[in-house]
């Protein structure tokens, strides 16, 4: 039966640049699998529910390229973001310094730049032994911005669910309204399952 209240349906980009593993997180997210081959993302779109805090809500994930010769499809959909998933890969220093740039372009888009609901994930945590990108840099940078920051492996999985998550927590802390539906009520509870959503063990974030 169609519901009365619709839910809001939450836009979140995933962004940075070429190969850091977009693409990589958002299928372990949508389907618990990880696909080795490397396909340069134009721009992706999917539609999902997440189960957050005991309610269930609609999310269209766009999965952005980071190819340059795609940035005009990237751009408009960084105007259009309400929250970001923003990835480096720990053995690129040039993908940090890029992550970096990104959030300035993010924050141009905005009104409220100090608002903006986005968690940072240093990714492929499963290449440690070719780090590039030291902890510390991050964790000063993110705490800058008031951004969560964890190290997530889109090949084992590790973290991944849970940085789905903290983005929705950053919602809920910086745009609360955005979680409401159009008729400005909150979301209802409900009887969904609740191991999907959540923190998940171990505890990812690092800030
Ligand atoms: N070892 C390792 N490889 C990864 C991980 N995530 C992605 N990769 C690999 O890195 C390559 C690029 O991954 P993608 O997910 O396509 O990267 P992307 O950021 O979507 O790339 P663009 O669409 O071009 O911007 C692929 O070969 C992936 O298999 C990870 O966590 N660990
Ligand atoms: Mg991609």
């Amino acid at each position: 039966m169609a519901t009365p209240y619709p839910n809001p349906r939450l836009c979140v980009c995933v962004v940075g640049s070429g190969g850091v593993g977009k693409s990589s997180m958002t299928i372990r997210f949508l389907e618990d699998r990880f696909p080795e081959y490397y396909d340069p993302t134009v721009e992706e779109k999917y539609v999902t529910e997440i189960s957050h805090s005991g309610k269930v809500f609609d999310i269209e994930i766009i999965d952005t390229a980071g190819q340059e010769e795609f940035f005009k499809y990237r751009d408009s959909s960084l105007a259009e973001g309400d929250a970001y998933l923003a990835l480096y890969s720990i053995n690129s220093l040039s993908s940090w310094l890029e992550l970096k740039e990104l959030r300035k372009k993010i924050e141009q888009e905005k009104e409220h730049p100090d608002e903006i609901p986005m968690v940072v994930c240093g990714n492929k945590k499963d290449l440690d032994e070719y780090r590039e990108v030291p902890v510390d840099e991050v964790i000063e940078y993110c705490s800058k911005i008031g951004s969560p920051f964890m190290e997530t492996s889109a090949k084992t999985g590790l973290c991944v669910r849970d940085s789905f998550h903290a983005v929705m927590e950053q919602v809920k802390l910086l745009t609360p309204h955005l979680l409401r539906n159009k008729y400005g009520t909150e979301v209802a509870e409900t009887k969904v399952s609740q191991t999907r959503s959540g923190r998940t063990k171990p505890d990812c974030s690092i800030s």
